[in-house]
């Protein structure tokens, strides 16, 4: 019902454009602050980011369970950043954690930048809206680390819209609409593409890479179609505020308390999750804190940078570093923080000396299409400024990544001492967990439905290479100097030389890509970064050391589902080990992180853990309408 109205409301959007939209709606009527906010709630979700909206959407159905949601940022109502031209801004510092990791030692102590987001709806604000999701093998393997089928790829589709017909046939467009449904977040394709896309695609498959009808049918891997979270009735950002809060803003048994911090989770003597202590933001040492309780479960929703931090500050976490902190161990959990994983990313540049018309380069110089684009923008929405980052992928399988040495990169990973790679605050269980990881990430790196490395492209000559599939793993561990601050990041990344040889290999894929007939007859390329100089592998490791970036802010992993002897910190209940009423349910939980952007996977992953939660506290005994069996009284025991 609820989804139906939000419909109407974007259909007349264009034509009344400032009454509807979440951006120009005054929120503060729904919310509640600190006088107002109540002492006890059913459920308690810590974080209004992307998954924290979705779960409470989904608990606050039931009209008989309150939810309060607190969330340390605000709300952006800022309406360009609902613009698909947002993506080309730049990320917006005001929503955004201002910090950085430490040195990287096997970057040449090269500082990261962090990104991770402080603002209502989380990553799906600010995030760049491409929306895909990883190859069927990468969930299967958190079903196999979890013993769980229920965390296979089956069961993780979110949702679509179909694009226009003339743009399907002109450039080939092809999905899949059997694994998308009718849910909150609309995807759907630009509404302009480049002609240069059709050349590098057919570039892509000279150099070997097959074209996949759909990437989210499971099929995340081969060069394809991925969509953007934008309704295409509006061409506006479709993201967790608009499609799961707006909607079910104004249910009384739902709360949102903004610009507060939660500081800590209480157990009481049985391990239960009780309550949390609260602040308002701004402050850094603990000041009028409030404790709110939850009757039925706490779900931490504050994404992989902060969920292990509040979890450590709690007393839940690797017991040699809480104690080392002085902070009391209630349950020792040595993965929290540990298992950190995003994407590295780095780039190719190319000079087009022959390009098609239009391309890309236009939008920069050329006056003519830059006034030509505005003008069809302000009048259909339509144009080059509908577009995001492009709708085209290679998500390429080691084996074309590098031909010649992908199976002495497989065997290599596989051999390894991985011991010597991981971070030295790694406990037996951790490196078990690890070990578990490894043999499947091995495997993966041996397949054909598989990939290693993500080539997005939509007509431009610069590149993106991100590794979807790092073999390094990194911390997230509480500042002993500031518990309240920033917590110290390190990713780790490249420490297993693993990592640094498949992005060498990466720059030569996209090399040769650019040597077929396709591309050269098309664009007459020359490189201009890293430079047709560099042509060694030792000149581009130690280029590929230089300017490696750690993040693409798809930090995921740092309180992993896995089983406790593994170092795990939920199990598939999402539940965390030794703890009742507490669950998790951000991107941390990820055990591996997919070959995709991770937007569309926490959806899922939210999506599901809605569910468990709704399931374990289902009233008990379910009421007699919910059987359509004449009843049978049991004999009692
Ligand atoms: C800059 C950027 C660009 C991205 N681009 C893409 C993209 O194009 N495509 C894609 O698929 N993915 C992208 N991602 C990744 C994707 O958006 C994230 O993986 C996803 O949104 C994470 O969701 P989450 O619920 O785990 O965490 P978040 O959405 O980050 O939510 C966590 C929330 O918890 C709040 N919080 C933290 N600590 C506390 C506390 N102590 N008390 C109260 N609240 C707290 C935070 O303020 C935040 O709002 C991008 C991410 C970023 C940051
Ligand atoms: C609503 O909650 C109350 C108190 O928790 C309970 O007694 C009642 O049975 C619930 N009603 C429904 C319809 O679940
Ligand atoms: C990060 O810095 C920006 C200013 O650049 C500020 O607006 C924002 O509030 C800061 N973020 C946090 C979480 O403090
Ligand atoms: C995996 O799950 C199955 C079914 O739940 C169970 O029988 C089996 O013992 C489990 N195996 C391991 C290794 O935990
Ligand atoms: C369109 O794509 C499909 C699937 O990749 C392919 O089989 C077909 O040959 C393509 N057609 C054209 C005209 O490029
Ligand atoms: C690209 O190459 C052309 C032709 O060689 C040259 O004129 C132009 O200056 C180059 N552009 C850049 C940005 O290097
Ligand atoms: C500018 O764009 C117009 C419209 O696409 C095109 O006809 C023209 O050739 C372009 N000019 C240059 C200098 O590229
Ligand atoms: C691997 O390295 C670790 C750390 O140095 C060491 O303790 C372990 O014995 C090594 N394992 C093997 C099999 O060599
Ligand atoms: C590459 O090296 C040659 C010879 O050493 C030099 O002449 C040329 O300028 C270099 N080119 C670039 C782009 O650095
Ligand atoms: C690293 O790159 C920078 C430019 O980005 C350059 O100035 C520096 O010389 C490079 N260092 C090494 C060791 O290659
Ligand atoms: C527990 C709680 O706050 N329940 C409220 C949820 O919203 C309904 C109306 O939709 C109210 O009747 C309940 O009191």
């Amino acid at each position: 019902m609820q989804l139906n109205i939000i419909h109407l409301a974007t259909q007349v959007l264009l034509a009344i454009p400032s009454s509807c939209h979440p951006q120009s709606r005054d929120w503060r009527n729904w919310q509640v602050d600190a006088t107002t906010v109540q002492d006890t709630y059913d459920y308690i979700v810590v974080g209004g980011g992307q998954s924290g909206l979705v779960v409470a959407n989904r608990l606050s159905e039931d009209a008989n369970a309150s939810v309060l949601v607190v969330e340390y940022g605000h709300f952006d109502n800022n309406p360009e950043q609902i613009q698909p031209s947002s993506v080309r801004n730049g990320w917006p510092p005001q929503d955004l954690y201002n910090l950085s990791s430490v040195p990287q030692v096997a970057l040449l102590n090269r500082v990261q930048k962090v990104y991770s987001a402080a603002v209502v709806g989380g990553g799906s604000t600010v995030n760049g809206m491409m929306l895909h999701r990883g190859a069927a093998d990468d969930y299967n393997n958190w079903a196999l680390l979890n013993n769980d089928t229920g965390w296979s790829f089956e069961g993780l589709l979110p949702y679509f819209v179909k694009p226009s017909q003339a743009l399907v046939d002109q450039f080939n467009m092809t999905w899949d609409a059997d694994v998308y449904g009718q849910g909150p977040i609309h995807v759907s394709f630009a509404r302009f593409q480049y002609p240069g896309l059709l050349p590098q695609w057919a570039g892509m498959e000279e150099v070997g890479v097959a074209p996949q009808v759909e990437g989210a049918g499971g099929h995340g891997y081969g060069v394809y179609w991925y969509p953007n979270a934008i309704d295409d009735a509006t061409v506006t950002r479709s993201y967790a505020v608009s499609g799961y809060y707006a909607p079910v803003a104004e249910r009384p048994n739902l709360s949102l308390l903004t610009g507060h911090r939660v500081n800590e989770i209480l157990l009481d003597e049985t391990f239960r999750a009780t309550s949390i202590l609260v602040q308002p933001r701004g402050d850094h040492e603990p000041t009028e804190i409030m404790t709110l309780e939850a009757r039925k479960e706490i779900v931490l929703a504050a994404g992989a940078l902060h969920s292990p931090q509040i979890l450590q500050r709690s007393g839940v976490g690797p017991s040699a570093l809480l104690r080392d902190y002085g902070i009391k161990v209630l349950v020792d959990l040595p993965g929290v923080g540990s298992n950190l994983q995003d994407h590295p990313i780095n780039h190719l540049t190319f000079n087009y000396t022959k390009n098609l018309d239009p391309n890309p380069t236009d939008m920069q110089s050329n006056a003519s299409f830059i006034e030509w684009a505005s003008q069809v923008w302000e009048e259909s929405r339509k144009g080059p400024l509908s577009t995001t980052t492009g709708n085209t992928a290679a998500v390429v399988p080691l084996r074309q990544v590098a031909p010649d040495t992908w199976d002495d990169i497989a065997r290599e990973l596989s051999n390894q001492n991985a011991t010597l790679f991981l971070p030295q605050s790694y406990t037996k269980e951790q490196i078990a967990g690890y070990e578990a990881q490894r043999l499947l990430l091995a495997d993966s790196f041996s397949r054909t439905d598989n990939a290693v490395v993500e080539v997005p492209f939509s007509g431009a000559s610069s590149f993106i290479l991100m590794m979807t599939k790092e073999v390094s793993r990194g911390t997230v561990l509480l500042d002993p100097d500031d518990w309240y601050g920033n917590p110290i990041v390190d990713y780790h990344t490249f420490e297993n030389p693993v990592d640094s040889r498949i992005m060498v290999e990466s720059f030569k894929f996209g090399r040769r890509w650019h040597q077929t007939a396709a591309i050269i007859q098309t664009f007459a390329p020359v490189e201009d970064s890293p430079g047709v100089n560099i042509t060694s592998d030792e000149a581009l490791l130690k280029f590929v050391t230089n300017t490696t970036s750690s993040s693409t802010g798809h930090m995921s992993g740092t309180c992993a589902m896995m089983p406790r002897h593994l170092g795990g910190v939920v199990g598939p209940d999402l539940l965390v080990h030794g703890i009742t009423g507490l669950s998790i349910v951000d991107a941390s939980i990820i055990p591996l992180i997919p070959g995709a952007h991770t937007c569309g996977t926490v959806y899922a992953i939210a999506e599901k853990a809605a569910d468990l939660i709704k399931r374990r506290h289902r009233a008990k005994p379910p009421s007699p309408d919910s059987f359509n069996l004449p009843l049978r009284m049991e004999t009692p025991r």
